[in-house]
């Protein structure tokens, strides 16, 4: 424990300087120099009746009381001392503690931040993966749709070749009207591009108009979608018929070369091709 002491070190008239002597736990003493000089005034000392006294009894009552004063002030101070460390303390702690928020916050942050990210990596694949799936049921929808067109088309007695489907006519017609019935159906009149299928036509072994005519300009042979007869089948002989015979037909029907060209009003059999894919 600290002790003080007051020492007087001057008296002059009504002014005192006092010195003080801090002892501290460390045995260590601190002169310090006080440092104050005290107004001494009879009534401001509340000094207690002087009458009577000798001098010195006088300044020992005096410095009693001055003893006094300093030590309630120093008792002060040290409370004072006290409490600020103990505020100081309290500082401290609650920025430690605040910190250690801080730092719990910041990681929270990163985290959720990591989550974020994975979750929209994730939502992204699930967004590429629906629109697969989205192109995939397009595609089979598309693959149902031609494959019930082709069995109801089947169930009409339409045969599928290749990529087209073919129908023969159970009855017979004029050139025009067979060409009209096939678009009825959303076909037309067989056009023949292919040796395949100037073979596959042979195999009904039936004389059947197809969709070929010269009947703008007499041997200019045309296909009933207007485009120009490159590739042809004439029978030994064939075209021979002139302007009396503009429409072609399928006839000799044993070789491949089986077309012919008779005329347009003629009733026959007949055969449709409705192509099925692009
Ligand atoms: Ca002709
Ligand atoms: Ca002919």
């Amino acid at each position: 424990m600290d002790q003080a002491y007051m020492g007087m070190e001057e008296i002059s008239g009504s002014n005192i300087k006092l010195r003080r002597l801090v002892e501290t736990s460390e045995d260590n003493y601190i002169d310090d120099e006080v440092s104050q000089t005290v107004q001494c005034e009879t009534t401001g000392l509340g000094l207690p009746v002087t009458q009577g006294k000798s001098p010195g009894e006088m300044d020992t009552v005096l410095l009693h009381r001055l003893y006094n004063n300093l030590t309630s002030e120093r008792n002060q101070l040290l409370t004072s001392y006290n409490n600020l460390t103990t505020k100081r303390e309290q500082l401290l702690t609650s920025y430690n503690n605040l910190t250690t928020k801080r730092e719990q916050l910041l990681t929270s942050y990163n985290n959720l931040k990591t989550e974020k990210d994975q979750l929209l990596t994730s939502y992204n694949n699930k967004v590429k993966e629906r629109d697969q799936l989205q192109t995939r049921f397009e595609d089979m929808t598309k693959n149902r749709d031609n494959l019930q067109r082709k069995l109801q088309d089947c169930q009409g007695n339409w045969v599928a070749f290749s990529d087209s489907l073919y129908q023969v006519s159970l009855e017979k017609k004029s050139w025009e009207e067979s060409r009209q019935d096939c678009l009825q159906k959303g076909a037309h009149l067989m056009i023949i591009n292919r040796r395949e299928e100037q073979n596959f036509v042979n195999q009904f072994k039936k004389s059947l108009w197809i969709g070929l005519t010269d009947s703008e300009t007499d041997g200019r042979w045309k296909w009933v979608d207007g485009t120009r007869m490159t590739t042809s089948y004439w029978n030994s002989g064939e075209p021979n018929g002139g302007r009396s015979e503009n429409c072609g037909e399928v006839r000799f029907y044993d070789s491949e070369n089986s077309w012919n060209d008779a005329p347009c009003s003629i009733e026959k059999f007949w055969i449709c091709e409705k192509r099925v894919s692009p």
